[in-house]
């Protein structure tokens, strides 16, 4: 780990320089022994600039140097020099042979980034800079070479030795030993190496690609979980027929491997050839995984595929362009899932991410630009900001150029640059070449952070039928202090008579026709549209599907939106009207919860509501999103300031009078759900299930009468769906019920690791007031394990996100305790301890009593002594 008293260096996009240096191969040996492992690299490197003479500047950390040789010369010590962080040999020919032999110790490498021990396996993670805590190396992405790898091993408890590209060689050794050879023919970046030693069951299978070629498709787990990894090698198998279809890419090398490794920092990881990925996210069966679980598998699988062509084959030239590879990736993905599934839930459970997770991250003191400027640690710049918005931005391209404009974009970028780490802008201007324009304006979307407010003024004129829609855009500040120019956004738009009837547009500027719908082409600090042979005052639909990542403002009335709620033909905006609903509502409580009044919801939305949920709605998971009461997250994005337990108790007042006066409603969906549910992965059963357990979910909330239904449910459940569905809707009970189920969960589940990380994840957003003795006596319990990160996100982070009741205690305790767990995570695993800081970077949004105690949690964690790089980043930003 770096520390604080290491030198705490900002890296800064604008110094970036080509590498003096290129490795045209590296040839790698590997030995793994109980105690320590032996390295030896040899390098091939060659001078970039003959006229040079710039010293060798090699990336290390951690590392024990046993011998060092130039050309097969030995070097003195006088000719090289060895910092915590580097190596550096003085004086090097244009073109050398270098040999570097070193010794590290995985089994104490508790940070999960390098070589490292999962349970009995060796495994790596290399992605950002972990390869230079395996061997001396120029550790960044625009220096790609030929791997060879060589691993040598005990047979018996290793008997499976894999690395990237292709088996070349293998055979016995003395000592029970035995070894294996890989050679990857791609060039690649350090950080797509990968190496797994083990005793693993192979699971096998393959896929004939378009051009006809076959690929031996594998999955290695621990022998007991060998019976789940059908829907992973499914998922797999659609993500490269989709892949080829919607792209024309095809898989590059003979086989595909994938390992689950139950401690990863992260979701998964695409090394070429050799995915490395968290068990969370390849092994499910019905038992032990919901409805839920499987889309992510399905959903993660694709992603680390996609990678290969978007990442992989064109990589990054530095970290700054991360969202190169991440955000276009992350787009991919989302295709491939909306393919695969529901289109519209798919698209909610997406801007669900970006109006909670990312427009705070925005508002807050770690906001940065799709393409940052600067870092301290680069593994902090793994955002929502970078992934997901850098996604959405993408997806405005796609809307922009249309499905075949976008296309051809596309096939010029894999065109120029395959084999190549390049730029942002090397990719916007492929897209930009291929149609014919440029994206000059578009280019802010990378380079200025924030979210934009538009902010809709609406005027209607019956004598000339005329509509007038007045959009006018601003940026608030972000730390960087940059004034902000006007972004270019696609507004998609629509409108409605006063029976939810579409009016024909008819506009002379700017209106944007596609066979996705009409768009406002917002450009300017000011755009106006005007709508002729407009009959009557339209109700207007807005952003619909979320065609631009901003904030949109329109002075809708209560009427307006139950509209758009129950007749918008865009089913993303009906679900958007629903929680402008939502928010709507709990803002006038907080009011009122604020000015001493008693609450009252309105009778005219719990009507509204009455109806939606008698109405035939295309499909019921999409239902059970339009009845999902806005979260405190998402309400919270819509506030200045964050009035904590006004918006709580708000908040809890709507949910309890919706279920209260829906029940019967609530409970014939529940039925007619139930009977339509056949217990099946298909689509129609999932979406059933949804909307079975949110109702469920309500009706507990409704009275205790109901939690014989849930307690029937649990008992006869097929799936783990409905076992968490049932689980869930009594997780905020008072009743003894409640521990009765819990404890007879984990009996049952104890052996399943992933399904007793739902079991924690789920007690530490109980809004129970007992929930953090809890959880603290959960942390001793044999289920957790602070040095696995699975668990700790599911204790700990589900705590500090999901539980915002027992988080924000009024004498600061919850944000105490998870200030103690960044402290006890920092030296051990900084990346997790890092993540866990989160929820603490909010403080000058809250109210003043609030703001003062989430203050102190993070000046308790700076003083708190050596700091990584990974806590120290965010903890001085937020402090600031
Ligand atoms: N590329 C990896 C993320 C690596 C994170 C390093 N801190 C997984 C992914 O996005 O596919
Ligand atoms: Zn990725």
């Amino acid at each position: 780990m770096k520390m604080q008293n290491a030198k705490l260096k900002t890296t800064y996009l604008k110094d970036y320089q080509l590498p003096d240096f290129a490795i045209h191969s590296i040839d790698l040996h590997v030995e793994l022994n109980e105690d320590k492992t032996i390295v030896h690299s040899l390098l091939h490197v060659e001078r970039r600039l003959p006229q040079q003479t710039t010293p060798l500047v090699l990336h290390g950390e951690g590392l024990k140097l046993l011998s060092l040789r130039l050309d097969e010369k030995p070097l003195a010590q006088t000719e090289y020099e060895q910092t915590l962080q580097s190596l550096t040999i003085k004086s090097v020919p244009h073109s050398f042979q270098l040999e570097i032999v070193t010794e590290i110790l995985p089994q104490k490498n508790t940070s999960l980034s390098g070589l490292y021990r999962s349970g009995k396996l060796f495994c790596t993670q290399c992605e950002a800079e972990g390869f230079r805590r395996i061997t001396y190396y120029l550790d960044r992405p625009d220096v790609m070479s030929l791997f060879t790898t060589t691993i040598v091993a005990d047979k018996a408890k290793y008997p499976i030795l894999l690395s990237n590209g292709n088996k070349i060689e293998a055979g016995e050794l003395s000592e029970n030993r035995h070894y294996v050879k890989w050679q990857d023919p791609f060039k690649k970046p350090s950080y797509l190496f990968a190496l797994v030693a083990g005793d693993l069951v192979k699971i096998s299978d393959n896929y004939q690609t378009q051009s006809g070629r076959n690929v031996a498709l594998e999955i290695y787990v621990e022998a007991q979980n060998k019976d789940k990894t059908d829907y992973a090698m499914q998922a797999l198998k659609h993500a490269m027929l989709w892949d080829e279809k919607a792209y024309g890419r095809e898989y590059d090398l003979d086989v595909y491997m994938i390992v689950a490794v139950n401690d990863f920092n992260m979701g998964a990881m695409e090394n070429k050839g050799l995915n490395i990925f968290n068990s969370k996210y390849v092994l499910a069966s019905e038992k032990t995984a919901t409805d839920v679980d499987f889309q992510n598998v399905e959903a993660v699988i694709g992603h680390e595929y996609f990678h290969n062509w978007t990442g992989n084959r064109i990589t990054c030239r530095d970290w700054f362009q991360l969202s190169l590879k991440e955000g276009l990736t992350v787009f991919r993905e989302q295709q491939f899932s909306a393919s695969m599934g529901s289109p519209t839930v798919k698209r909610i459970t997406d801007a669900r991410i970006i109006r909670t997770r990312q427009f705070a991250e925005d508002a807050g003191p770690m906001a940065h630009p799709v393409r940052p400027e600067s870092y301290i640690e680069i593994n902090n710049f793994y955002t929502s900001t970078v992934y997901n918005k850098g996604a959405e931005v993408i997806r405005m391209l796609h809307t922009l150029f249309g499905q075949a404009g976008f296309r051809k974009g596309m096939d010029l970028y894999f065109e120029r640059f395959d084999g190549q780490a390049v730029t942002i802008e090397d990719f916007v201007k492929a897209l930009a070449d291929a149609n014919g324009t440029d994206l000059n304006q578009f280019f802010r979307w990378y380079n200025q952070a924030g979210t934009p407010l538009v902010n809709v003024k609406e005027a209607y004129d019956a004598k000339l039928k005329q509509f007038k829609l007045t959009l006018t855009q601003q940026c608030p500040k972000t730390p960087d202090n940059l004034s902000k120019e006007p972004f270019i956004m696609p507004i998609k738009v629509a409108l409605y008579d006063e029976k939810g009837t579409k009016i024909a547009l008819e506009c002379k500027s700017n209106l944007h026709k596609t066979s996705e719908g009409s768009f406002l082409i917002v450009d300017k600090e000011t755009n106006e549209f005007i709508f002729e042979n407009v009959p009557i005052k339209p109700v207007p639909s807005l952003l619909g599907n979320f065609s631009a990542p901003v904030k949109l403002s329109y002075p809708y009335t209560e009427a307006e939106l139950v509209l758009l709620m129950l007749s918008d033909e865009d089913l993303f905006n009906r679900w958007d009207a629903s929680q402008r609903l939502g928010t709507k509502a709990i803002k006038s409580l907080m009011k009122d919860h604020l000015a001493d009044k008693s609450l009252v919801v309105p009778t005219t939305l719990i009507e509204a509501y009455r109806e939606l949920l008698q109405q035939d709605i295309p499909e019921p998971a999409l239902l059970a999103q339009l009845i999902t009461i806005p979260s405190f997250h998402y309400v919270a994005e819509n506030l200045e300031i964050i009035e904590v337990d006004a918006l709580i108790t708000a908040r809890k007042t709507l949910v309890e009078v919706f279920a209260q006066s829906l029940e019967e409603e609530l409970a014939k969906v529940y039925q007619a759900c139930q009977e339509q549910d056949d217990g099946s992965l298909k689509n129609t059963s999932m979406s059933h299930r949804a909307l079975k357990n949110t109702c469920l979910y309500y009706l507990v909330k409704a009275g205790a009468k109901w939690l014989k239904l849930a307690q029937a449910q649990y008992e006869k459940a097929r799936n783990m769906t409905d076992k968490m569905g049932a689980l869930s809707a009594i997780n905020h009970s008072t009743s003894t019920l409640r521990q009765t189920l819990f404890d007879d969960f984990y009996k049952t589940y104890q052996k399943e690791d992933l399904v007793v990380n739902k079991w924690l994840a789920l007690q530490a957003c109980a809004d129970l007031p007992n929930v953090l003795e809890n959880i603290n006596k959960l942390l001793k319990h044999e289920g957790f394990d602070i040095a696995n990160p699975n668990k700790v996100y599911s204790l700990i982070n589900t705590f500090a996100m999901s539980n915002p009741e027992r988080f924000h205690d009024d004498e600061g305790k919850g944000y105490e305790f998870i200030a103690l767990r960044v402290i006890e995570l920092n030296a051990r695993n900084p990346q997790v301890a890092a993540r866990l800081l989160e929820g603490l970077t909010q403080w000058k949004r809250l109210d003043a009593t609030h703001s003062a105690l989430m203050k102190n949690a993070l000046i308790k964690i700076e003083s708190s002594g050596d700091l990584s790089e990974d806590v120290f980043e965010i903890v001085t930003k937020s402090l600031k």
